[in-house]
């Protein structure tokens, strides 16, 4: 959304600005973001598959050149936010993270809490970090979300896609797709083999990498709000909690 998939290393200016003006007017205390790869990191990570682990010497300078390509994207999302009076501060996911097999293992946590104390507005990413286990592995966005949100208690996850929601089926290629408006966990566990993947490029397994990362955080009782962040105010409305074209993942009742 914030980059353009077709096109490797380009930035879809526009959708950043509209966003960050919609996140300013919004004006939400405690306050965290975190954007993904898209043609920034992925291209690129999956050219040296940084995601595999270490594997030979080759994919050295894939790495640096993922973690570069991040890098920039961040700068011109970190840029528009500063530009839109956001006191937005970058906390870079590979510089405070160690994963073991992919999965987040040591996160030092207390740079980020003070940022957020003292009101500013800390910006990660989908990063290429160090891993105990593999050398190296691929984070994404949306393992970082899940993560934080527990790790600092948040009320809720809004998470900005490029479809009104979750659909039924796959609205790209089924005409009969019915967007869900409200889903419990239970019934997305049950159609989990439905969300199919529609970007071939990514790395992170696109929609249902998004959605399987999102449940830990929906079972501690997070709200997950997933909004079509490509339509304007859908993520004001959806951080200023009102009526938005959307999904809803709640926990649910629990069995007992
Ligand atoms: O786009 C992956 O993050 P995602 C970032 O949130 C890289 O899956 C470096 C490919």
């Amino acid at each position: 959304m914030i980059t353009n998939k077709e096109k490797a290393m380009t930035p879809n200016l526009p959708a950043i600005g509209r966003l960050a003006s919609e996140i300013s007017r919004a004006n939400v205390s405690s306050l965290v973001l975190v954007h993904g790869g898209g043609s920034f990191g992925h291209p690129i990570a999956k050219q040296y598959s940084i995601e595999d682990g270490y594997k030979d010497q080759s994919q050295m300078i894939g790495f640096s050149k993922t973690r570069q390509a991040m890098t920039k994207l961040n700068k011109l999302v970190v840029d528009s936010l500063i530009q839109h009076n956001i006191p937005a501060v970058t906390v870079q996911p590979s510089s405070c993270t160690i994963t073991k097999q992919g999965r987040i293992n040591l996160m030092e946590e207390k740079p980020l809490k003070k940022l957020l104390e003292m009101g500013f507005v800390p910006v990660l990413y989908g990063d290429a970090v160090l891993d105990s286990d593999i050398g190296f592995a691929i984070l994404s966005g949306d393992q970082l979300v899940s993560s934080l949100a527990t790790r600092l208690e948040a009320k809720r996850i809004i998470v900005g896609i490029d479809v009104d929601g979750l659909y039924t089926s796959d609205p790209k290629t089924d005409p009969k797709a019915q967007p869900i408006k409200h889903i419990t966990l239970p019934e997305l566990r049950k159609m989990q083999h439905k969300i199919t993947d529609v970007r071939v490029t990514d790395v992170t397994r696109g929609m249902l990498g998004k959605m399987l990362e999102l449940i830990p955080a929906a079972e501690k009782g997070i709200r997950v709000i997933i909004v079509n962040a490509a339509k304007p105010n859908n993520v004001y409305k959806a951080l200023k909690d009102e009526m938005f074209v959307g999904t809803v993942i709640e926990r649910g009742e629990a069995v007992v």
